[in-house]
């Protein structure tokens, strides 16, 4: 009986509702949420503010320290996001752009706009690519053939990025990207570049899949001069399932 009536009510309510809004807007309604899903920006809700950490700042002990965490997201990485910002009011852009369309256009930019731009785009992604250590951390389903089809086996993958990693120069990151063909790639950048922007200097340009932050401030409490430790103590950071999305975004 009451079962019924909830039924009759979510009926009729579904009815007016589609009376009031009309089939074309639901229509409308539907595609922009299909548009959201093939829309990167929207995947990771990367905007123009820091989110809130997914963990606490001790949540990835021992491979990451807590002062670290702290340290790189309080400082580091919010003062990307508040240059970011001024940035966007000195050149009056609208944040109705997407931060990808402004990579992707970083040259028309000032120096400013793209160490920050990069440098916000850059950290946000980072934090969401880790989760606390896991044990025998290893990716599955379709990241593992794509990386299995790119480079022959996981091994061999975390071999050639952990040199990426190693072998790059001063400040800067490494990058899983997927290309334009949708091949998955390995690059490198300086600074707080990063694989999306326009730049002659970016060699490998893709979606980023995954990245690492081999700046000194990211490991240097813990590791001092040793970034080799710190990128083998990393991988057992790596959250896949987000890789896997990252993945999955056409
Ligand atoms: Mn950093």
């Amino acid at each position: 009986m009451l079962n019924n009536r909830r039924k009759f009510l979510k009926k009729s309510f579904s009815n007016s509702f589609l009376a009031i809004v009309g089939w074309e807007s639901m229509i409308s309604l539907l595609s922009s949420f299909s548009l959201h899903e093939n829309n990167l920006t929207e995947n990771v809700n990367i905007n123009f503010e820091q989110k809130p950490l997914p963990y606490a700042y001790n949540a990835l002990e021992d491979c990451i320290d807590a002062t670290t965490m702290e340290i790189h997201y309080t400082k580091h990485a919010a003062a990307y996001a508040k240059n970011l910002n001024e940035a966007l009011i000195a050149e009056k852009v609208q944040k109705e752009i997407s931060l990808e369309k402004i990579l992707a256009n970083i040259s028309k930019y000032s120096v400013k706009m793209r160490n920050n731009a990069g440098g916000h785009f850059n950290h946000e992604l980072f934090w969401q690519c880790m989760q606390p250590k896991t044990i025998n951390n290893l990716p599955k389903d379709n990241i593992l053939l794509e990386i299995n089809k790119s480079f022959g086996d996981f091994a061999a993958f975390k071999k050639l990025f952990s040199d990426a990693g190693k072998s790059r120069f001063g400040s800067g990151w490494v990058w899983l990207v997927k290309d334009e063909s949708g091949k998955l790639k390995i690059t490198s950048t300086a600074n707080q570049d990063n694989p999306l922007m326009d730049l002659k200097e970016i060699e490998i340009k893709g979606s980023p899949i995954l990245c690492l932050d081999v700046w000194e401030h990211a490991y240097y409490l813990k590791y001092q001069n040793k970034r080799a430790d710190y990128i083998e103590q990393w991988w057992n950071l790596v959250n896949w399932n987000f890789v896997e999305k990252r993945l999955s975004i056409k």
